[in-house]
């Protein structure tokens, strides 16, 4: 039995060399050493052979399965560091390269693009772009913007008040008083920007965003205001806008106007299939801003900075940039701007 042993140790071997991957490895494992090779075979036998030749023979197929044993690990281990070396070659990723296809990257909210589409127009115009507190005081809020005491606007129930002296701002205007005190005129400014009023309804939000402008010089008047809303328009709904101006009243302007846009959904207040445009509700115009003749009583305020009444004028206005925004895109729903519905974002990318 004895000279069994040699042969199926070099058949054995001869398999463990050529085995070139971990499952042709596993597959001489079991055909060699494994419950129905040959060699545990023939180590079983050795028990029913004759006492002389048993230990010589038991001891000699047990050093042959050790040795066998011994390659199969070494060569097992040299397969596997082999196929890991491979595996980890072949997913090698280049984080660096461009996603295929390239994902998509979003797009700016309608607010922040209407926003920038505004500041846009002024700056073409020479104006500057400022900003300041959303947390202002009484004074910078109210009292320098010439609001009597008793107007409405002050009160508890149109104001969020912060202490008796410290308010969230209800406009931006107080962001140009405070322009003024840091420079002299000419001054030439839009402020867009965060303001607050306690009103929530379906056309009111708590929060909504503004832009006023001011610009004060010597000989400005209201034909310089409406060229420059004029300009304004025209930027903003299309070439072919016209505007008109409408007595109103403001605390902090003298005189005051409403202005309104020349309808961009209809010809005088009819639609193209021949109805009552529902945009204008055939007005033929729409409302877009508030506007007027800096108050004299508003410089006298900062006449310390060079803004003397009897020497510089100028005029202010001030628009909703969220009904700039619904106007301008049809929608419907001023808490579609603030929802962050996907099917409404996606369709201003
Ligand atoms: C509106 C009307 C307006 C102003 C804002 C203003 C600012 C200064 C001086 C004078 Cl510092 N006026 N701002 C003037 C007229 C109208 O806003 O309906 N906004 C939505």
């Amino acid at each position: 039995m004895s000279e069994r042993i040699a042969p199926i140790e070099q058949q054995a071997r001869a398999a463990i060399v050529a085995a070139q991957t971990t499952q042709e490895l596993e597959a001489a494992r079991v055909r060699y050493l494994g419950r129905k090779a040959e060699l545990p075979n023939l180590l079983r036998q050795v028990a029913e052979l004759p006492a002389a030749e048993r230990a010589a023979t038991g001891k000699a197929a047990n050093e042959a399965r050790q040795r066998l044993e011994q390659a199969i690990e070494q060569r097992m281990a040299e397969l596997a560091g082999r196929e890991l070396d491979e595996r980890l070659a072949a997913d090698r990723v280049d984080v660096t390269l461009p996603a295929d296809p390239l994902p998509a990257i979003g797009s700016l909210h309608l607010l922040t693009a209407t926003w920038r589409e505004i500041e846009d127009v002024f700056i073409g115009l020479g104006f500057n772009v400022a900003d300041g507190p959303a947390v202002e005081t009484v004074y910078y809020n109210f009292d320098a913007l010439n609001h009597e005491i008793t107007h409405p606007a002050r009160g508890l129930t149109d104001t969020f008040y912060v202490s008796d002296t410290v308010l969230l701002r209800t406009h931006t205007s107080p962001v140009q008083i405070r322009a003024m005190e840091r420079q002299p005129p000419p001054i030439y400014i839009i402020v867009p920007g965060r303001v607050f009023r306690p009103d929530s309804d379906a056309t009111h939000t708590p929060q909504f965003h503004q832009v006023e402008g001011l610009a004060v010089d010597t000989d400005v008047t209201l034909g310089d205001l409406r060229g420059t809303l004029l300009t304004f328009a025209r930027g903003i709904f299309g070439e072919e806008r016209e505007v008109r101006l409408r007595p109103h009243f403001f605390p902090f302007t003298e005189p005051s106007v409403e202005v309104d846009v020349s309808c961009f959904n209809c010809t005088q207040g009819v639609t193209a299939d021949g109805r009552r445009c529902p945009l204008c509700k055939g007005e033929a115009w729409i409302e877009i801003l508030g506007a007027g003749m800096v108050d004299p009583n508003v410089l006298g305020h900062v006449r310390e900075y060079g803004y003397d009444p009897e020497l510089v004028q100028g005029f202010a206005f001030g628009m909703g940039i969220e009904r700039i925004a619904m106007l301008k895109h049809g929608v419907p729903d001023l808490r579609l701007l603030y929802d962050n519905d996907i099917r409404f974002l996606e369709q201003f990318g």
